[in-house]
């Protein structure tokens, strides 16, 4: 399949964070190995004037995603700590390029960058009609994100060379991207963007 990139075409950035990464405390495997794939495809939207937005899991230290908070998750993503921030190596555009920042209220999380966030404003007041959306998890943020931005009405791509799933059981990525085909999200890799 040929994708052509367009002006209404934004790059979503799910949750590149050290906490996420292999040596974190919510490991998801190969997370780190996405990273110069990610750059890439940063560099293009940059490139082209477009917009690139890097979600982030911003968390309270008494989150209720959190192990003996009601969740059920280590405590990860600590709003200012070294584990919330982006992995070093990340690209991160000095220009035209948005922090959305979820999950930072103590009794909401959030797995979609769209939710409690003003990332949809943001798509919109921009003219938007597409996304593609990387990073990690597969099975999660990825996932919700991608689920929302279908339900949103906006025509998503999952960019396939540039996800990793945590896979709490084995099969949980491949699930997800089962549910993200069947909702109408279109998996391309590289070789399928002309610039
Ligand atoms: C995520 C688990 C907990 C994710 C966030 O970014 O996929 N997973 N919080
Ligand atoms: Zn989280």
């Amino acid at each position: 399949m040929k994708v052509k990139i367009n002006n209404f075409d934004a790059l979503i950035v799910v949750d590149m964070q050290n906490d996420f990464m292999p040596t974190g405390v919510l490991p998801v495997p190969e997370a780190d190995q996405i990273v110069p794939s990610i750059n890439e495809y940063t560099k293009l939207f940059e490139s082209k004037g477009l917009p690139v937005f890097f979600t982030r899991d911003w968390h309270p230290e008494n989150h209720i995603s959190f192990k003996g908070y009601g969740g059920i998750w280590p405590p990860h993503c600590v709003q200012h700590t070294e584990g919330a921030k982006f992995h070093k190596d990340l690209y991160i555009p000095s220009d035209n390029k948005f922090i959305i920042s979820k999950g930072t209220s103590q009794d909401f999380d959030a797995y979609s960058g769209f939710q409690g966030t003003i990332l949809n404003d943001l798509l919109k007041e921009r003219g938007i009609k597409r996304i593609f959306v990387c990073g990690v998890a597969t099975d999660y943020c990825v996932k919700n994100t991608v689920l929302g931005g279908l339900n949103l009405g906006y025509q998503t791509f999952v960019l396939e060379d540039a996800i990793k799933g945590v896979n709490v059981k084995p099969d949980d990525s491949k699930k997800a991207i089962d549910t993200m085909l069947k909702n109408g999200a279109v998996f391309i890799t590289k070789e399928d963007i002309s610039a």
